[in-house]
């Protein structure tokens, strides 16, 4: 089953993993370098079913990148709301008052100007994907030449998208964890990409960026009239945090159940024309969910 790729990782951290302080004080077990290898050619989706993923979740992420936003509002108006910790603690600790998540969340969807002044995130992902700054003046959208590469040149070994736009990085909430995007059509016109992530929070992060992957994969195969083949993951830092032990014990302790089917049920008309409701997941029966404290 491929789900015990990332069990055995998950082990792997937990029982070899070198402790050491990080930079949110939480501390984490910690390896370095992994390689997962999920085939995605028959349809079936890397969503683990040893606890239960939120999908629909990851999937609107990965929507909200493609429109090139850097703005909490328009995920929150999802009722996405993984991305809130970070421009909630900056706003806690630039203006001292003790807002709860809720009200915070509540004013950024309803006050348009709030959202501007504290919803920001920063040149992060979208902005880098579809509108990344050159030092020539231009915005270059590197998921339309991306998708126009697929289509015109499958052959090439440039079709790549990047996220670590050096000059910039200290104006995001957070470096690109989930940095390189790369792709390779086979012959028999198979869509593979290998996804280098630099930073792995295993026991929260990582099952969402497989998932958002996988989304991002069904959509470009989608648009250049090819079939999704191969997804590879590479993680650099992997790591546990201290307060996900627990967790990763329990999860452990659960036998993987059949991955489910995930599909488009319509063809878009370009690569900005997906919605939510264009993806469909089946047979997924996936053990129960597990809390555990996201570390900011
Ligand atoms: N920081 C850290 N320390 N770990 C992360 O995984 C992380 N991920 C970020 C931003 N910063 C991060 C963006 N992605 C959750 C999942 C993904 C994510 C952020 C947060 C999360 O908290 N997941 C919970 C709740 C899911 C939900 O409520 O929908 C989970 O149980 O999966
Ligand atoms: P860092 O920038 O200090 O590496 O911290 C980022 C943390 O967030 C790290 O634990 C990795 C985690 N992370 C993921 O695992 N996946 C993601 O998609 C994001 C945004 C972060």
């Amino acid at each position: 089953h491929p789900e015990y790729q990332y069990l055995d990782l998950m082990e792997r951290v937990l029982e070899q993993g070198d402790a050491r302080v990080d930079r949110t004080g939480v501390g984490t077990r910690s390896l370095f370098g992994a390689m997962l290898r999920f085939d995605l050619s028959e349809g079936t989706a890397p969503i683990l079913t040893t606890k239960r993923v939120y999908w629909k979740t990851a999937v609107k992420e990965m929507l909200w990148f493609l429109t090139g936003g850097t703005n909490l509002q328009p995920l929150l108006r999802e009722n996405v709301r993984i991305w809130t910790d970070w421009p909630l603690d900056s706003y806690r600790r630039e203006t001292g008052e003790a807002i709860s998540q809720e009200a915070f969340e509540q004013r950024i969807v309803e006050d348009d100007a709030f959202a501007a002044r504290w919803g920001e995130l920063g040149p992060v992902y979208g902005k880098q994907w579809r509108r990344w700054l050159g030092a020539d003046g231009h915005e270059y959208d590197q998921i339309g030449t991306l998708v126009q590469t697929l289509r015109e040149n499958p052959s090439s070994r440039r079709m790549l998208f990047h996220g670590w736009n050096v000059p910039e990085l200290g104006q995001m909430a957070l470096p690109p964890c989930h940095m390189v995007y790369q792709y390779h059509v086979t012959s028999t016109g198979r869509l593979n990409c290998l996804l280098y992530q630099r930073s792995v929070d295993l026991l929260l992060g990582a099952p969402f960026n497989f998932v958002g992957a996988t989304a991002l994969h069904l959509m470009l195969a989608d648009q250049a009239g090819l079939t999704p083949g191969e997804l590879v993951w590479v993680g650099g830092d992997v790591h546990l945090y201290q307060n996900h032990l627990d967790q990763a014990r329990e999860q452990l302790t659960r036998e993987p159940r059949p991955l489910p089917r995930i599909a488009l049920t319509r063809r878009g008309q370009g690569i900005d024309d997906y919605r939510i409701e264009d993806f469909t997941v089946e047979g997924y029966d996936p053990h129960a969910a597990i809390k555990a404290d996201v570390a900011v």
